[in-house]
């Protein structure tokens, strides 16, 4: 490739943070280096490295799937730099070029470099992107020891980020012993306490109650609520940043102009002075972590099937076709809103700015990326405007119309009748939900998905069963 290092075509327009990779010291572990990270938390990292206090907060990226070796081998090739592109609802776009992955470790191939990674006294902190389904945790956030995946790493394989964990803080708790933070930057409601608890149970799956009471010490788990919508790559912007820049670049990732990060501030090791580049960091991470998971992630989940019944391809369509855009609208006031009750987040004003992002016709968010694993995401978006709205006394119908469209949705894919990739890591936990004669009672009925829901409110199954035939008849 051609080298970042060479002079290229238009300097003027891509900017960089003005700091030396060589002043550099890592101080941050990342398991899951997915665009998701290159557009978020690195760019923030980046933007660090360039502070007097940002030196020792270098980032070591690391990759933790066999499947995606191929790919980290070319972002290794590319000595973990490459261009974030930003777009703005207005058309304008940034470039920005991003080098704060200063190490990259393929785990897939070499783990024990990642133990030694995370056993480093150097390392203050451990961030993670594995995807909401990455975490291996049941309705009631017990960890799912029967699946495959947990069970080959009790027996010691490196499947899950749990396999890295305990393997890298094993070493530490051998070794310099120093207190380290492990923050999650996946979806999830209450995102520390959920790692904690897999952690957790992982270690005492493993018979190591002596790292148990080590990681119990001196280990902590802040909450955090990460954001920016980011699409799946795509080869138009490796092509763009070609032909712009004379740059090969293909990690190059591009996101929303948008971004936010909040954490709670809950360090075990150092704290990186991230709120000097817009971080906030806050005693409690709920309202935020509410606020966006039921609005904005919500949003997309209940609106993506559908606009994928109406043959979309693009989720801004979705906001430009008018029965789309008023459901999205009264799902958040009629249920989510509601169902959030008191919160210091301006929540109108806050799904204002959602709509708006949502709108955004230069990023091309597909819906199809939205649909992805459906089956991990609504039990933690969908689910509290569900059980709230029916605590309130009231019936959550535009939430209901949004899970009875997932199903024809399921129906449609698995009969061939949509045109559309659906990945759903979980697919085989689903089968029982396209059984002609019992599949809406088993969907109804599913505890991962909704709880207790149909014994607690029995006109779910009926309302469901209902808006199901509904959407059946509207997408024949
Ligand atoms: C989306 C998110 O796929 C999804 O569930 O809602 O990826 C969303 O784009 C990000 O959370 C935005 O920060």
């Amino acid at each position: 490739m051609t080298s970042f290092l060479v002079a290229t075509r238009n300097p003027e327009q891509l900017s960089a943070q003005d700091y030396a990779r060589k002043d550099i010291q890592p101080g941050v572990v990342h398991l899951g280096v997915g665009a998701f990270h290159r557009a978020h938390q690195a760019m923030y990292f980046d933007r660090l490295l360039a502070l007097p206090e940002g030196k020792k907060w270098g980032l070591t990226g690391v990759n933790i799937r066999p499947q995606d070796s191929a790919t980290f081998s070319r972002f290794s090739e590319q000595k973990g730099e490459y261009i974030l592109k930003t777009m703005a609802p207005d058309g304008a776009a940034e470039y920005e070029h991003i080098r704060s992955i200063v190490h990259q470790i393929d785990g897939a191939k070499t783990p024990n470099e990642v133990d030694a990674a995370i056993a480093n006294s150097d390392t203050q902190l451990v961030t993670s992107t594995v995807t909401e389904g990455g975490y291996y945790l049941d309705e009631n956030r017990v960890l799912m020891l029967t699946h495959p995946a947990i069970k080959a790493d009790i027996d010691g394989a490196r499947n899950t980020l749990y396999a890295f964990l305990y393997a890298g803080l094993k070493m530490r708790s051998e070794t310099s012993k120093a207190k380290i933070t492990l923050l999650c930057c996946d979806n999830l409601r209450h995102n520390g306490e959920l790692l904690e608890t897999g952690l957790m149970q992982f270690l005492m799956a493993k018979n190591d109650p002596s790292l148990a009471a080590w990681v119990k010490e001196n280990v902590s788990f802040p909450c955090a609520m990460v954001d920016r919508i980011t699409p799946k790559p795509s080869p138009i912007h490796v092509q763009d940043v070609q032909e712009r820049f004379g740059i090969d670049d293909e990690m190059t990732v591009m996101g929303e102009d948008f971004v936010q990060w909040v954490i709670e501030d809950n360090f075990a090791g150092e704290k990186p002075a991230l709120d000097l580049v817009g971080v906030q960091f806050v005693a409690k991470v709920d309202p935020y972590e509410e606020a966006k998971i039921r609005i904005l992630n919500a949003g997309h989940t209940c609106v993506t099937y559908q606009a994928a019944l109406k043959g979309l391809t693009y989720f801004d369509e979705a906001m430009r076709d008018d029965e789309l855009k008023q459901y999205f609208t009264d799902f958040i006031k009629q249920d989510a809103i509601p169902a959030i009750g008191e919160s210091i987040v301006d929540l109108n004003a806050y799904f204002e700015i959602i709509a708006a992002r949502f709108s955004n016709t230069n990023i091309g968010d597909t819906v199809d990326r939205i649909c992805t694993d459906g089956y991990a995401k609504f039990p933690i978006f969908v689910y509290p405007s569900l059980v709230g709205v029916y605590r309130l006394g009231k019936t959550p119908s535009k939430t209901i119309q949004g899970i009875a469209c997932w199903f024809v949705f399921i129906h449609k894919v698995a009969s061939g009748q949509l045109d559309i990739q659906y990945h759903e890591p979980n697919a085989a936990a689903m089968t029982a939900f396209t059984n002609d004669d019992k599949g809406v009672h088993a969907f109804a009925t599913d505890p991962y998905l909704w709880g207790t829901v149909a014994k607690d409110y029995p006109s779910f199954v009926t309302d469901l069963t209902q808006a199901i035939q509904q959407a059946q008849l509207t997408y024949q």
